[in-house]
């Protein structure tokens, strides 16, 4: 099966790569919906991590927020070989875009060249009243993050459960010039990303192929289907392109 992805990777010109938490495992960031993963441990964190919530009480959603990430993302997390393959794809195509579900920077860490953060970063913060940009350094600099401009209390970057998805229309663009999808490292469980690999396959009409460690709610959608750990996966992809 892996051969076939090779192969269609190979042929095609420009290709769309989704992403999720799975991809990241590696270096050493949990994922939400694995057994070790962070959601499974309490399921308040959606409504603390809510744009309800942080406009209820912005000081004690910053002190939840950073109990939630700062011990396990907000750290010095580098890219593992899934995203420097995912970056190695560009060297003999038109164009590479990665859609990505993940918060942590680490595909434009890679030096990807197209990336579509779809749930935002967690790498930056902005004030909801004049719109000014912050640094992660600046937020983890102070327990409650306030604007050094007009005093608003910040909001960060991620988009919290709630808030308006800005991604999809530019997500579906990059679909639409494609000709090949891959998805790796989600469990495909959060709409409307999970309508993407919907939208190249009965929309544009384009192959497709996902590599997840477990079967997920949209295997039938797919062309290609690898149940495998992404790193032993992108080991064999790459030596099979080697060969081609
Ligand atoms: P998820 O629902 O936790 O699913 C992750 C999937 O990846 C699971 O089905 C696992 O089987 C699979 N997986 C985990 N490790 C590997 C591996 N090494 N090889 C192959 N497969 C693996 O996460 P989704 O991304 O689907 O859900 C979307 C959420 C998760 C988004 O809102 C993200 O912001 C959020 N999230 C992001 C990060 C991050 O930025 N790194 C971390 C945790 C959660």
């Amino acid at each position: 099966m892996l051969k076939d992805v090779a192969s269609k990777l190979k042929k095609a010109n420009s290709i769309v790569v989704l992403t999720g938490a799975g991809v990241s495992t590696a270096s050493g960031i949990p994922d939400f919906r694995s057994s070790e993963g962070l959601w499974s441990e309490d399921e308040s964190r959606e409504y603390y991590m809510s744009s309800d919530y942080f406009y209820h009480d912005p000081v004690d959603f910053w002190n939840k927020y950073k109990t939630i990430f700062q011990m396990k993302l907000l750290k010095d997390y580098t890219p593992n070989p899934v995203h420097q393959f995912i970056k190695e794809l560009e060297s003999d195509k038109d164009k590479v875009t990665v859609i990505t579900q993940n918060v942590d920077g680490l595909h434009l860490a890679a030096d990807s060249s197209h990336v579509i953060e779809y749930h935002g970063t967690l790498n930056q913060a902005s004030c909801p009243e004049c719109g000014e940009s912050y640094s992660l350094d600046y937020v983890m600099s102070t327990e409650t993050p306030y604007c050094q401009n007009c005093g608003a209390v910040l909001k960060p970057d991620v988009l919290l459960f709630g808030d308006m998805i800005t991604a999809h229309d530019e997500a579906e663009q990059a679909i639409q010039t494609a000709d090949f999808l891959l998805v790796m490292g989600t469990s495909l469980m959060v709409t409307p990303f999970n309508l993407l690999p919907h939208y190249a396959k009965q929309e544009v009409g384009m192959e497709a192929a996902l590599i997840n460690r477990e079967p997920t709610v949209k295997d039938r959608l797919f062309d290609y289907v690898v149940h495998d750990d992404l790193s032993s996966s992108i080991e064999k992809l790459r030596s099979y392109l080697s060969s081609l």
